[in-house]
């Protein structure tokens, strides 16, 4: 057969479901690794209609015996490494499970691919969240780690031990740092999708009232699907190399909020100050948006935005989306989805 193989873990994610979508398109035959579970985790490979397109194999990425079974089956060529808690404010209340699955497991892989077959290419889901307090205007690869939560920390051992096993080893094993992707598949308890999905949900009469944290915290936003095709570009290139993937633009919370309540033609105020802000609905009289202390985080990562120069030069990759049509994107799907479920 010629075709190439890659082996996706954390295919039923975001990411890995667009990636499998990418991947299909380039021909690869696509085989993902799905922990199980009682739930129905294949939603979003069944959104994207590629259920049965792909093969699935069942493993927790923690269980190393399992992955060598599934590595010893298939000859594979390029691993994408999705995998992961991903959910910062989830691993300030489960850092170890947390650290286990995003370090663990990534050593897991790699350990695997050194000892089984070294030609195997890598690719590690990194983030800019391993900058956390930066003191920088922008972060680029030569910025330095100031991680501010075990998700941070957890992708930041991932993050040395990808480059100390291509120095050590000679892996092709490479980091793609993402700045924060959003799209309709982003899980809904991530700020974009909560936002599109809370404000379809008040209009539709499904939902009374939103509750957020730090409606002040900075983030570059950037669309899945564009950013899925930046790790299959670092796999191509002739040398293993670390890339920073983001847009280079930054906004707060409340400017994606204002954004949205735009997109909705909702017309709204905001008043108050601190945990009072409120945004009220100026037709019904009544606040939609207000502030709860309980999705504030023990330690912040305030500010980030992303000098994606060196991918823009290298890999000839650039964004594609802008936040407004992004949250276009996101709202539009929402409106059909809230309707459907
Ligand atoms: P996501 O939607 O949360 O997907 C995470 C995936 O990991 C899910 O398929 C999940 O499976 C799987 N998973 C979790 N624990 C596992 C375990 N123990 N064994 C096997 N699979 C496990 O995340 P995403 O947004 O697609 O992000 C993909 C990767 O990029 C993650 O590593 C994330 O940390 C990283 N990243 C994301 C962003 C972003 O803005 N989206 C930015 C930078 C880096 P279940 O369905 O069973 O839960
Ligand atoms: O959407 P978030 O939960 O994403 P966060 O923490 O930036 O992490 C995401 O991006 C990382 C890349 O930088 C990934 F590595 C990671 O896996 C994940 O995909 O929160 C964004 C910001 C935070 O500052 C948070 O404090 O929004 C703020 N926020 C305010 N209110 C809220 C809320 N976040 C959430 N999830 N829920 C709120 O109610």
């Amino acid at each position: 057969m010629n075709k190439k193989t890659a082996l996706i873990t954390g295919i039923s994610g975001q990411d890995g479901a667009y990636l499998a979508q990418f991947l299909l398109s380039k021909n690869y035959r696509v085989i993902g690794i799905q922990r199980r579970s009682a739930r129905n985790t294949n939603l979003r490979l069944e959104r994207l209609a590629i259920t049965h397109k792909v093969i699935i194999e069942d493993s927790d990425i923690k269980e190393i015996n399992n992955l060598i079974r599934i590595f010893k089956k298939y000859k594979i060529h390029e691993v994408y490494n999705l995998a992961a808690q991903s959910f910062v404010k989830s691993s300030f209340d489960n850092p170890i499970e947390t650290t286990h699955v995003n370090a663990i497991g990534t050593l897991n892989l790699l350990e695997i691919i050194r000892n089984q077959n070294n030609n195997i290419k890598f690719y590690q889901a990194s983030t800019s969240e391993i900058f956390g307090e930066h003191g920088k205007k922008t972060q680029n690869e030569l910025t330095n780690f100031h991680p501010r939560s075990a998700y941070a920390i957890s992708k930041a051992f991932s993050h040395y031990t990808v480059q100390n096993y291509r120095e050590a080893y000679k892996m092709f094993a490479v980091n793609g740092i993402l700045f924060n992707h959003e799209s309709p598949l982003r899980g809904e308890e991530f700020i974009t999708r909560k936002i599109s999905l809370g404000l379809t949900k008040i209009i539709a009469g499904k939902q009374k009232v939103l509750k957020l944290g730090n409606i002040y915290a900075k983030r570059d936003w950037g669309y899945a699907k564009d950013y899925v095709e930046a790790m299959w570009k670092m796999l191509q290139v002739k040398k293993p190399e670390d890339f920073v993937i983001a847009t280079g633009k930054t906004h707060s919370v409340k400017e994606f909020i204002n954004k949205s309540v735009k997109i909705l033609n909702l017309n709204t105020k905001w008043i108050g100050k601190g945990l009072n802000e409120q945004l009220i609905d100026l037709n019904k009289k009544k606040p939609i948006i207000v502030i709860d202390k309980k999705y504030f985080r023990p330690a912040e990562v305030n500010i980030l935005k992303g000098d994606y120069n060196k991918a823009k030069k290298i890999l000839k990759w650039s964004p594609k989306t802008n936040l407004n049509d992004l949250a276009k994107i996101m709202i539009e799907s929402d409106l059909l989805y809230i309707n459907k479920n």
